[in-house]
């Protein structure tokens, strides 16, 4: 059983209050973890407070460095990093190494680089000189899912601490053991008390608090739709910045010159990868009517060979859902498929598992038919290893339908043509469209979607930008 402490101030503190962690593959309780309420957070805003005058007046280099010392040391832990993460999430191990512990740590050597090579525009008048210039926003906090818990967390602190501020994290109360990792990282290397204060806790509770906080001058969120409109309705009134990632019902549009080879293998990817709980999953897959058949026949049968069992192997291509509660409600998703007239092509139960798995949260990969793309299946976030499947006649209606819910933060387009491909990518309203390709991240780019999807972009120079407040200095010559 592990024991989590929060890490306030440059110290792991004990609570009295527990949460227990669970390993969803199982259900065995693995961990305890605090459950912060206003207290908690209190002292960690006010650690955050202290650390924040001396942090900021560190030159930019310095901070950098404190930045790749944590890659580092978390480089040094990324076998740790990747089976915590499958144990605590569920997902495959293969996943974890591949992408949650790389990325955990390509995330602060990134913004330590882009930081460093990052300059700011000076705008000339005939007499005088404008001088723009970054200043740190104060005390963020950051507020972060379960799906790709440090992956996402360290996207979130890096450049919040690059920038000079300081910060209080609030990690998913489901997905706690990385987090804490991180603490330990952080401890060890000897990061300047207060400057990373990390409180677990229920959302209700120690998230909002956070939110709620006057002292903490920037949210930058990531979780459901629901969430993020409490969210943004607390701190909106007390004029915080704030940033908002959330769901998304991205649409992978096929069109008929498609190489069915190459794509169905990544349109399965970006379908089921993490369980489909990845905000960026195609789950809503548009095929043209010309290779509909032929598509279907393909992906049902490629789906069908995808293997879902224990997290630990690397022959797993899925593993288990964050909680036994989240599978309920993605199975309720399929039985309303069912009421609205759609056709389990495969998967749509639990598979049968051997001791200790058939006590887990497992759901087989699952491919719906039949259903109009204006269906609930087909616009409300599932999240889970779930997809649809549609049909077009032409780019107009694949167009029409991909645009149809109230989501906007991802796409993918299949062609072997590629100009038409971004023509038709330019006319999905969402942040994020690929072509060819699914989840090809360059860290530069900016991150982030339209509609319900949420407010604002992250990554390279958005991130730095959002983490900072622009200040002009006009200097008359
Ligand atoms: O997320 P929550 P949940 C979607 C997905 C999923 C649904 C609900 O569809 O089924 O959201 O998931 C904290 N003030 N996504 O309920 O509640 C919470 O403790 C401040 C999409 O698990 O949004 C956690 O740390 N914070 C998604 C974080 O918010 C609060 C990833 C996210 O949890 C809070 C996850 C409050 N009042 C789910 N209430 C994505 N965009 O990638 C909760 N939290």
């Amino acid at each position: 059983m592990i024991q989590i402490n929060n890490y306030i101030n440059g110290e792991f503190q004990p609570i009295k209050d527990f949460l227990e962690d669970t390993n969803p593959a199982t259900g065995e309780v693995i961990a305890n973890i605090p459950k912060s309420g206003l207290t908690e957070v209190e002292k960690a805003v006010n650690a955050a407070d202290e650390a924040r005058i001396s942090w900021s007046k560190l030159s930019l280099e310095e901070r950098t460095d404190w930045l790749d010392k944590i890659a580092d040391a978390l480089e040094y832990r990324s076998d740790d990093i990747a089976s915590l993460e499958s144990l605590d999430t569920g997902k495959p191990i293969t996943l974890a190494k591949a992408v949650d512990a790389s990325r955990s740590v390509a995330n602060f050597r990134f913004f330590a680089k882009f930081a460093r090579d990052f300059s700011v525009e000076n705008f000339e008048m005939d007499d005088a000189m404008n001088h723009v210039v970054l200043k740190p926003v104060g005390i963020a906090g950051l507020i972060t899912p379960w799906n790709l818990p440090l992956y996402l967390l360290s996207w979130k602190i890096a450049p919040a601490i690059v920038m000079g501020n300081t910060v209080v994290a609030k990690p998913s109360e489901l997905t706690p053991l990385t987090a804490n990792l991180l603490s330990e990282v952080i401890h060890e290397i000897g990061l300047p008390a207060g400057v990373v204060n990390i409180v677990h806790g229920l959302g209700s509770e120690a998230g909002q608090a956070i939110v709620e906080n006057s002292k903490v001058n920037l949210i930058s969120f990531t979780g459901g739709t629901i969430t993020g409109k409490m969210v943004a309705a607390t701190a909106a009134p007390m004029f915080k910045k704030l940033s908002l990632e959330l769901g998304g019902k991205n649409a992978t549009v096929v069109l008929e010159d498609t190489n069915l080879e190459e794509s169905i293998p990544e349109i399965a990817r970006s379908g089921f990868m993490n369980q489909g709980q990845v905000c960026l999953c195609g789950s809503r897959i548009l095929v043209s009517d010309k290779i509909w058949d032929e598509f279907v026949d393909k992906f049902v049968d490629y789906v069908k060979s995808m293997k879902v069992g224990d997290p630990s192997s690397p022959n797993s291509d899925l593993g288990a859902l964050v909680s036994l509660s989240h599978r309920d409600k993605v199975e309720s998703y399929i039985h309303l498929a069912q009421r609205e007239g759609g056709e389990i092509l495969c998967g749509g139960k639990s598979p049968k598992l051997p001791s200790p798995f058939d006590k887990g949260a497992f759901l087989e990969p699952t491919i719906i038919s039949g259903l109009s793309h204006m269906s609930r299946t087909a616009t409300e976030e599932i999240f889970g290893p779930v997809v649809t499947l549609h049909r077009f006649k032409s780019d107009n209606e694949a167009i029409e339908m991909a645009n149809c819910t109230e989501y906007g933060l991802a796409g993918s387009v299949w062609t072997s043509d590629v100009k038409r491909g971004k023509e038709l990518a330019e006319q999905i309203e969402t942040g994020m469209v690929w072509v060819n390709t699914w989840l090809h991240r360059d860290l530069r780019v900016p991150f982030g979607g339209v509609k319900n999807s949420g407010v604002g972009r992250e990554g390279g120079r958005w991130s730095l930008s959002f983490f900072s407040e622009a200040v002009n200095i006009c200097v008359k010559e």
